[in-house]
């Protein structure tokens, strides 16, 4: 196996013997091979859109699904991965017979693929990233980097979809770009074109998500979410697809059940068609990585939705479920039926019997919901307290969060921002310092919760109306991006605010594996993105920019 994309990758170069996540080599081949396989489907789809067809909406979901499959903690296993594999197969034929010959008909497109598993494995060696030793680094990189930012679409897409929403901009470019990165003709140039189009492409089904998420639920609005334990049964819903917390919030209703939030769900606390549930009670501890201490032992249910799935130890294996593309073998998995319906009825009965907390613990509160409806409301407010001088710089923290150190930075920075300058917060890297008080500014909580990751998008909608009410560019403004990474949909965030011409970002806890030296060195000459330093030397830099 060979796998570097995500931020915490063996020795910060790639995985080799056993995933850091916990993916076997087993499951990573399984993964090379159907990127391989998703390539070549793509091969075939892209001549149907230069003819100016568009592909069939269930081969785009297929495409979608298994992207987000091969995202990091999303599924190790591998029954699943092989009925991926075969479908891939059938689509590919299908398209094959209806396109006939192509361009480029590499062994992507031409590869068909055995019917047992271990026949897969032995082939999936011409489906790794290193496979061609000869393959100019630089062309690797790109390539890789365009792979990751359509993971992280991916799994915004999903999320769309699952609320009815897509857009065909973002269905051909599955098709377009993973077609791209098997191209032998291209040039460095044109790849880090695709590269910027995956960031243009990113935006899009950030806004087409938040189209989703705001029109079925209504926009986000502040509101104060208990952290704390209640008495009685329950059931954590982790991830970040609000559809599934929904549908069991329904389904839970009047049953004496209390239902938390988890990790990136939190922000569901803010949409008015899910705050109306009085027995979604509160979030449930901290970021994704800290959930084996968490979920052990406890006398409740969890559910994961999308992703940041970690190996479940024995004390909970019985009692978390896995839904959409999640999977680990052993963990019951709960389908969606022909009807878009979920049947959460096996997770309720269990966290019945299983009882729930004993006592109510004393109640705290944190602010969410400060999406970009809610926090331009105060539009007049902040541009106000700019002039006067009484808020001087904004900082947008977030992204992801991890397990490996360096991450304090990200505590450290929050806490030395000055008090006359705010935050905005995003994704679940907010778990590093959302529980400590930050006090106001200019009558307005210094910190405030934009929500999930794909929010991403709200505070780019923020940070343009602020410019145009500054009358300039958002580089223009005083803020300042101070972004951590860990999966791939914080590349495909980072892809998004590059290809809106966003400088001076800095990342960390440190730089992506798979960029190479000269695409780093574009990067930096580009857009002056920088890796992060000391929070204190970083605020200065930031600040001396006003
Ligand atoms: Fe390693 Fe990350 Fe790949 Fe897992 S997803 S195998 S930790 S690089
Ligand atoms: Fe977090 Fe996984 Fe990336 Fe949605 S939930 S930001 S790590």
């Amino acid at each position: 196996m060979f796998c570097y994309q995500c931020e915490q990758t063996a020795n910060g170069k790639g995985c080799t013997k056993l995933g850091i996540c916990g993916k076997t080599p087993e499951i990573a081949n399984l993964q090379d091979l159907l990127i391989f396989q998703i390539k070549g489907i793509s091969c075939y789809g892209k001549k149907l859109i230069d003819q100016g067809d568009h592909i069939d909406k269930d081969i785009v979901s297929f495409i979608e699904n298994a992207l987000f499959t091969t995202l990091t903690n999303v599924n190790f296993n591998a029954e699943d991965h092989v009925r991926l594999l075969k479908e891939s197969q059938k689509i590919k034929e299908r398209l094959r017979n209806l396109v006939g010959k192509i361009n480029n008909p590499t062994a992507h497109a031409t590869y068909d693929l055995p019917s047992a598993k271990s026949e897969m494995l032995k082939d999936s060696q011409i489906a790794g990233i290193m496979y061609d030793q000869s393959l100019d680094p630089d062309i690797r990189s790109l390539r890789q980097t365009i792979i990751y930012g359509l993971k992280g679409i991916s799994a915004y897409g999903h999320q769309a979809r699952e609320l009815g929403y897509y857009s065909d901009q973002v269905d051909d470019f599955y098709i377009t770009a993973l077609e791209s990165t098997t191209d032998d003709t291209l040039t460095a140039d044109e790849m880090i074109r695709m590269t910027m189009k995956t960031g243009e492409i990113a935006v899009e089904v950030m806004k087409i998500l938040d189209d989703a998420n705001t029109e079925v639920y209504e926009n986000p609005s502040p509101h104060k979410v208990n952290i704390k334990i209640k008495k009685g049964p329950f059931i954590i819903v982790s991830g970040h697809d609000l559809k599934d917390l929904e549908m069991l919030l329904k389904q839970t209703e009047g049953k004496g059940i209390n239902i938390y939030t988890h990790g990136e769900m939190l922000p569901a606390h803010g949409y008015k068609g899910l705050k109306k549930y009085s027995h979604l009670v509160g979030n449930f501890g901290g970021a994704w990585q800290d959930q084996q201490k968490e979920f052990d032992n406890i006398p409740g249910c969890i559910l994961m939705t999308t992703n940041c799935l970690m190996r479940p130890r024995d004390s909970y294996k019985d009692r978390i479920y896995s839904t959409n593309v999640v999977g680990w073998e052993g963990v019951k998995h709960i389908e969606k039926k022909s009807n878009g319906e979920k049947d959460f009825s096996e997770i309720i009965q269990q966290a019945i019997k299983l009882g729930g907390f004993k006592e109510d613990q004393e109640s705290k509160e944190i602010l969410v919901g400060f999406g970009h409806h809610a926090t331009l409301g105060y539009a007049e407010k902040i541009v106000a307290a700019v002039h006067k001088g009484d808020v001087k710089h904004f900082f947008l923290i977030g992204g992801c969060d991890g397990a490996r150190p360096g991450r304090n930075y990200y505590t450290e920075f929050a806490e030395m921002v000055p008090k006359d300058c705010m935050i905005l917060t995003l994704a679940c890297g907010k778990y590093r310092f959302n529980k400590l008080d930050f006090g106001e500014t200019a009558g307005l909580p210094r910190l405030l919760d934009v929500g999930q990751c794909n929010d991403s998008y709200s505070a780019v909608r923020i940070a343009t109306a602020l410019s145009d009410a500054f009358d300039t560019d958002i580089n223009g403004l005083p803020l300042s991006f101070i972004i951590s990474w860990y999966e791939q949909k914080a590349v495909a965030v980072l892809l998004a605010l590059l290809s809106l011409g966003i400088k001076n970002i800095y990342l960390g806890p440190t730089l992506p594996a798979f960029l190479s030296p000269n695409v780093l060195q574009y990067l930096g000459d580009t857009f002056d993105l920088k890796l992060i330093s000391s929070a204190k030397d970083d605020i200065k830099t930031c600040l001396k920019q006003n």
